[in-house]
Parts: structure tokens; C-alpha cells; sequence
């Protein structure tokens, strides 16, 4: 049976050592329920039990080992170095701050990096020991964005997703990190990315088209030759387990408890870890200003404010202990009384049962982060309670509002605001409170911790369908070698080859893609076969392919099979270039509204470049000028190319393929092989004889019989032909 490896930095259990005995802690997160309700699946489990290396002996790590394995756990030990500087560290003082678009906490230091890097290698390591062909492998957040391309370097064809539960920041903020590159195509190892809200897969596709100049359709993305499919999965929770809680006992005797202690006040709940990313002062400002507007409610309302201890190690969570503990004693100093304190805090972690017990007390949820990934508590605040009743105040920049849209949704920064929601909630009817909690109520029924863990990897294995329909047609070894036989065998051959993407590779600058040492011997040993005519077809103008090409012997067609050189340069047609004067004035008005465009002539084209320009920009433009031009082509007689970065406008009677078949039906050859990489390669690929060899470069579909990885590939191949 196949298994699904989840890696994730802790394990649902951790060790800790009580009276120099180590014991475990079960932490069972939504995560586990949620796996363990895909059928067909058992999972292993792969993350740091909690306890550094230097605090156990060879004995305890053993013991760890032994009982982590009776549930199918596998331990990553770290040590006190890697907890401070990859954890702390990088993790927690880098990758937190900035991804969550606080970058005033963000430090930027290499030695953190190398410690990130070289973790990820250990947690790869132990991925290595337990997978087997055919698992799947489940990455999860951000402590491990390297792991899905280093597992990727030595599993090629392994079946790994990744899912970030953190925000993944705008392009603005992101562009800061010095290893920016390294985290993209880290993560794009992965076959299927995967984030809580669609508003981040934006962020991050922005953020490869930027860094890496790839384009996305539809979130499918190719990389090296691999598809990658991004997309949102918004994470549900284990619904029945809030939902039936209220019939508990031990949730029922808490709630008692806690009426006792607060009588018949109504009841504020905040419930966070403490983190500088719940906006937890900003909410107790809020909280005080209410009370000073509303003087009314003072001795009418207590407000439980419940943090959970967190990354206390860190500078930044210290401060923020502080601020908030002095916050709290000012507001209870100033307004509290002897029969009332208006704050109740709580700096721990509370039971499963006081803590669904507070949610179904509270009158009011105040989720207020400046930035949340998703924010599970205000779900199980939903959840909790089955008689609707309630009001969940929540941020607008909270990954959970996109989804719960009903709450009352508040500016974290707007303490006006946020005092006024307070107000209007308390002051809400029974009847308004269950008409919006309803739906939402439904909704996470609906797309629960199950529904979103089938969803992901059900998708993931959609992916891994997709890719192999697109390697039906792949190059295969056999195909290659019976393509090398037949050539071969044969004594008149005919090689249509494009040349950019095709034998060079096109990068950032298209003007550097002269020939290179390699590319012209090739060319030369098979040209130099005099049972070969090789003919070079480009979209490139004359002047260009003779400069680079000239000291080979080989045929050339330029402008897409406008021009055609056997000895001399030859129009293919009269050139028809009328509509160059409609046109242009058109393009010109682009460059002006495009910074970074440019128009290139040619004898029989006008070329658009927009590879320079904000690719936001070049998208709507691209838009508008393709609308533009459909206006225009019919009367014209022209047509338009949408290209790499290019549109190219051309008259349409002149393609690659009319050209490739002056060469065709010159002779009677034995041997026919086309090689191209983009649409204007089709033409040629549609007018070849039945019996040809063609092979496009890249994925995607053609009318070629076979798709070749890389233009490394193509080289390879007509070495072989040499
Ligand atoms: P967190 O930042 O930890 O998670 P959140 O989504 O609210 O934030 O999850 C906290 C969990 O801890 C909840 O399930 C809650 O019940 C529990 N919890 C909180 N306070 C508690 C307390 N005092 N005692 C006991 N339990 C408590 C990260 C991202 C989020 C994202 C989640 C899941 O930062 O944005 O929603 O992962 O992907």
C-alpha cells in the first residue's frame, strides 16, 4: 500500500524529559484527523520530536526512536546550534516576519541562511530513508520550503506536494530576501504548491514570473520541463469535534466554572499564541478606547484574553510579552474597579475542553491579526457554537476572511473601528447573529480538515496524471535510437531546424544568442555530410542569420520563411508591407504607454518587444493590443504572432511552412527531421510528409510526433547524427 510521507518540522508528539525521564506530550492537530481520513492512505510522519540532540544520550534517543515508531513517527534530531540558528533563526527572525509583511523584524544574515539550508539537507536525508517508489510525499510550511527541490534532485520522478500555511508575501516584500531565488525553486520542486488563500498563490506566481521569468496558465506552470500545478486550499478544521463538543461533560462543567467566576457579564474572547503578528496591543488599545466611549458597558463586560507562551527564545516575542502584560495592567489599573476587572488574562495553554468551553460562552470572538496565514480560531469559534449565536469579529487581512465573509470584518489598524464592532455586536439581536453564522456554519461543515486533505491530495494526483499524458510523446530512448537508424540507413536527408529555443537556449537577453563554440562544430560535422541539406528557418532577419551563421554550410530561410538563402538571398514573394504605415503608429503608442518596449522592423514584419516591462503592465497591454489588432488584420491581410515576448505582425501569406516546402518537393529525400519550439513551428510541422521525424522542444501540445526536453537534448541528438 502506498503511504503519504508527511514531513513538517515537529511531529504531533513531543518529547520532553520530567524527573530525567523522557515522556511524550500527544498534540493531535487537525492535520493527523484530517489524514487519517483518506482512504487508501497510511501515513508516516517525519519532524523534530522537541528536544535538542546535547539533552539526550544514545540510550533516550534510541527510546524516542523505538516509541515515535509504534506510530509511525520518524524523529529529525536537531541540535542546540540548529534550534537557534536554523528555528530562531532564519525560520522565526527572517521567513515569519517578512512573510507576513512585517519586514521591521526581519534580519537578514547569511550564517542563519547556511543553517536553513543545511537542515533542510538533514530533514532530506531522513525523507530518503523512508520513501519508496510511488509514495507521496507531503511537505508542509515554511521551515521546509528547500526540502521539495532537494528530494526532487535525488527522486526525480517522486510525487511531492507542498503547502505553506503562512502567507506568502507581495512581490514588493519578498524581492528583500537575499535567497529569494533559492526559496522559489525550492519550493518549485514540489508537483503541486498549495496555499490557504488565492490572494497568496497571486503573490507567489507574481513572484516567479518576476524572479524566473516563468508564466503560468491557469496556475500550471512549466519547469524544467515539468508541469507544476499552484493553487488554494483553503484549511478546514476537524468540524464534528467542535461541533459536538457542547454536549461534553467536561466542556459543560467548565462552563459552569467560568459563568461562576464571571457572573452575568457579556464575554470578549481572544485565544492566539503570543506573536506580534496577532495584532494582540492594537486589540487591547481597541478594547480601552471602547471602554472610554462606551462607558456604559464598564462592569458589563469581561474580556478573556488568552495567549499561548511562543518562541519565547526570540528578542521580538519577549518585547511583545512585556508591552502586552503592561497593556493589560494599565486598562485593568484605570478602569477596573473592586467588584470588576475588565481584562482577563491568561498566559498559558488551555485544555481542549476549557478551551471549546470559552468559545461557547463568548458573546464575542475578537480575531483581530495584522496578518494571518488562515487563523483556525475563528473557525472553531464558528463551529463551537451550534445555536449560531455569537459575532466573530475578524481582520480583513486574516486568510480566513476571504472565506467567512459573513463576520464582521474590521481594520486591525482601526481602533475606531474595531470599538464600534464591539458595540454594534453587543448590541446585535439574536436573530442577525444566527442569520450570519449559519452560512458559515454550513461552509465548514462542508469543506472540512478531511475535505481539505482529500482536495490536496486528490489534486496532486490529478498532477501527476497530467505530467504523464504530456510524457506520452516524450523522446524516449527507443525513439531516439530508431530515429538514428533510419537517418542511418538513409543517403538523402533534409534537416529543418529553427534556431532560437531550438539550438540555443533563449535567456534574459535574446540579442546574446549568437552561436556558441559547441552549437557551430555540431552544425558544421553535419552539414558537412554531403548526403545532408540542412536548412536553418528564423523568425531572426537576414542580416543577423548571416552574421552568426556564415561560416557553416548551410541553408537559411529569415522573417518566418519571408527570405530564403540557397546561394543568394531570395524574397520568397513580393513583399507586401502596405500596412506597415497603419501599423506602426499603433505600436508606437504602446512603447510610449509600456516603459521598457520597443519596436523591431523587419523587412516583412513589425515586432512588439515587451520582455523589458513590469509584467503586469505587458499583461494588459499584450490584451489590449491583441483586441487592437483583431480590428485590423481582416482588412489588412495581415496577422499577428503573440510570441516570446513578442507580438509580431506579418503578412500572413508567408510562414515557415510554405518555405519548408520549397525544400520538401525539391527532391525526392529519403530522410526528413523538423525541429522547432514555438507556434510559428507549426507551420512547418503541418506540411512534412507522413514518413518525417519532428520534435518540438518543450512540453505543451504540437503537431509534432515528439516532444524533446531541452535544446541540451537537441544538440545531443544531432551530435549523434554527425
Ligand atoms: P497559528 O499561527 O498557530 O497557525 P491558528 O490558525 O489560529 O494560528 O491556530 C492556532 C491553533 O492553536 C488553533 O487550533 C487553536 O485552537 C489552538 N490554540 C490557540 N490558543 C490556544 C490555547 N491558549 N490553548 C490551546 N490551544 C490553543 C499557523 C498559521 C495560521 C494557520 C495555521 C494552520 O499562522 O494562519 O491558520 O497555521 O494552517
Amino acid at each position: 500500500m502506498k503511504k503519504v510521507i508527511v514531513v513538517a518540522n515537529r511531529l504531533p508528539i513531543t518529547a520532553v524529559k520530567r524527573s530525567k525521564q523522557v515522556v511524550f506530550q500527544p498534540s493531535v492537530g487537525g492535520l493527523a484527523t484530517g489524514l487519517s481520513s483518506v482512504p487508501d492512505l497510511r501515513s508516516v510522519w517525519i519532524g523534530w520530536p522537541g528536544m535538542t540532540s546535547e539533552k539526550l544520550n544514545s540510550n533516550e534517543k534510541e527510546f524516542i526512536e523505538k516509541r515515535l515508531a509504534e506510530d509511525s513517527f520518524r524523529p529529525v534530531f536537531l541540535n542546540q546550534n540548529d534550534l537557534d540558528l536554523y528555528y530562531n533563526g532564519f525560520c522565526n527572525k527572517t521567513i515569519w516576519p517578512l512573510f507576513h509583511h512585517l519586514i521591521q523584524y526581519a534580519v537578514f544574515e547569511q550564517r542563519l541562511w547556511q543553517s536553513y539550508d543545511r537542515v533542510n539537507r538533514i530533514f532530506r536525508d531522513m525523507v530518503l530513508e523512508v520513501a519508496d517508489p510511488g509514495d507521496i510525499i507531503w511537505i508542509h510550511d515554511y521551515q521546509l520550503m528547500l526540502l521539495p527541490d532537494l528530494i526532487r534532485e535525488q527522486l526525480p520522478n517522486a510525487t511531492i506536494g507542498f503547502f505553506l500555511h503562512i502567507p506568502f508575501p507581495s512581490f514588493e516584500l519578498f524581492r528583500f530576501l537575499p535567497w529569494k531565488k533559492e526559496i522559489i525553486n525550492g519550493i518549485l520542486g514540489a508537483d503541486l504548491v498549495g496555499f490557504h488563500t488565492y490572494s497568496y498563490v497571486k503573490y507567489f506566481l507574481d513572484s516567479i514570473r518576476r524572479i524566473l521569468g516563468l508564466e503560468n496558465t491557469y496556475g500550471e506552470i512549466i519547469v524544467n520541463n515539468r508541469l507544476v500545478k499552484v493553487d488554494s486550499f483553503p484549511m478546514g478544521i476537524d468540524y464534528d469535534k467542535f461541533s459536538n463538543a457542547a454536549t461534553d461533560r467536561n466542556v459543560k462543567r467548565e462552563i459552569s466554572r467560568i459563568r461562576k467566576n464571571v457572573g452575568e457579564k457579556k464575554i470578549i474572547l481572544s485565544v492566539d499564541r503570543l506573536d506580534y503578528t496577532k495584532g494582540m496591543p492594537g486589540r487591547l488599545e481597541a478594547f480601552e478606547y471602547f471602554l472610554e466611549n462606551y462607558p456604559e458597558f464598564k462592569g458589563k463586560v469581561t474580556y478573556i484574553f488568552v495567549a499561548v507562551p511562543s518562541r519565547t527564545k526570540v528578542e521580538d516575542y519577549r518585547f511583545l510579552k512585556r508591552q502586552v502584560d503592561e497593556l493589560v495592567g494599565k486598562i485593568n489599573g484605570d478602569h477596573g474597579t473592586f467588584e470588576w476587572m475588565p481584562i482577563w488574562y491568561v498566559y498559558s495553554s488551555v485544555s481542549f475542553s476549557t478551551l471549546v468551553a470559552l468559545y461557547i460562552i463568548a458573546d464575542i470572538a475578537l480575531v483581530t491579526p495584522l496578518r494571518d496565514g488562515m487563523n483556525l480560531v475563528a473557525k472553531e469559534y464558528i463551529a463551537s457554537n451550534v445555536d449560531f449565536k455569537g459575532t466573530l469579529i475578524l481582520s480583513e487581512t486574516a486568510g480566513v476572511a476571504e472565506e467567512l465573509g459573513e463576520a464582521v470584518i474590521i481594520n486591525p489598524a482601526n481602533k475606531v473601528e474595531i470599538a464600534g464592532a464591539i458595540y454594534d455586536a453587543l448590541s446585535m439581536t439574536d436573530k442577525r447573529q444566527i442569520k450570519r453564522n449559519k452560512d458559515m456554519h454550513q461552509r465548514l461543515q462542508r469543506y472540512n480538515i478531511k475535505k481539505w486533505a482529500m482536495d490536496f491530495t486528490g489534486t496532486l494526483d490529478s498532477v501527476k496524471k497530467m505530467q504523464e499524458d504530456l510524457n506520452t510523446k516524450r523522446f524516449t530512448m527507443d525513439a531516439k535510437n530508431e530515429l538514428v537508424a533510419s537517418y542511418f540507413a538513409s543517403s538523402n536527408r533534409l534537416l529543418l531546424l529553427d534556431y532560437d529555443g531550438t539550438l540555443v537556449h533563449i535567456g534574459e537577453s535574446p540579442e546574446k544568442a549568437d552561436p556558441d563554440e559547441e552549437l557551430l562544430r555540431i552544425l558544421t560535422a553535419v552539414t558537412d555530410n554531403e548526403k545532408n541539406e540542412v536548412v536553418i528557418l528564423s523568425g531572426r532577419n537576414r542580416e543577423t542569420l548571416e552574421n552568426w551563421l556564415a561560416s557553416v554550410n548551410l541553408k537559411l530561410v529569415a522573417e518566418h520563411g519571408a527570405w530564403i538563402k540557397e546561394k543568394e538571398w531570395e524574397a520568397i514573394e513580393p513583399p507586401m508591407t502596405d500596412w506597415k504605415k497603419e501599423i506602426r503608429p499603433v505600436l508606437e503608442m504602446y512603447v510610449d504607454r509600456t516603459p521598457g518596449s520597443f519596436i523591431e522592423e523587419k523587412d516583412f514584419s513589425l515586432v512588439w518587444h515587451y520582455r523589458n516591462c513590469s509584467p503586469e503592465l505587458a499583461q494588459v497591454r499584450v490584451k489590449e493590443l491583441k483586441d487592437f489588432l483583431l480590428t485590423l488584420v481582416a482588412n489588412l491581410n495581415i496577422g499577428f504572432i503573440d510570441g516570446k515576448k513578442v507580438i509580431e505582425v506579418k503578412d500572413m501569406n508567408i510562414n515557415k511552412g510554405k518555405a519548408a516546402l520549397k525544400w520538401i518537393t525539391k527532391r525526392d529525400w529519403d530522410f526528413v527531421l523538423a525541429i522547432g519550439d514555438d507556434c510559428t513551428d507549426e507551420d512547418m510541422f503541418s506540411v512534412l510528409p507522413d514518413t518525417a521525424y519532428s520534435l518540438k522542444v518543450g512540453l505543451g501540445s504540437s503537431k509534432a510526433k515528439f516532444n524533446v526536453g531541452s535544446v541540451k537534448e537537441v544538440r545531443k541528438l544531432l551530435e549523434a547524427l554527425a
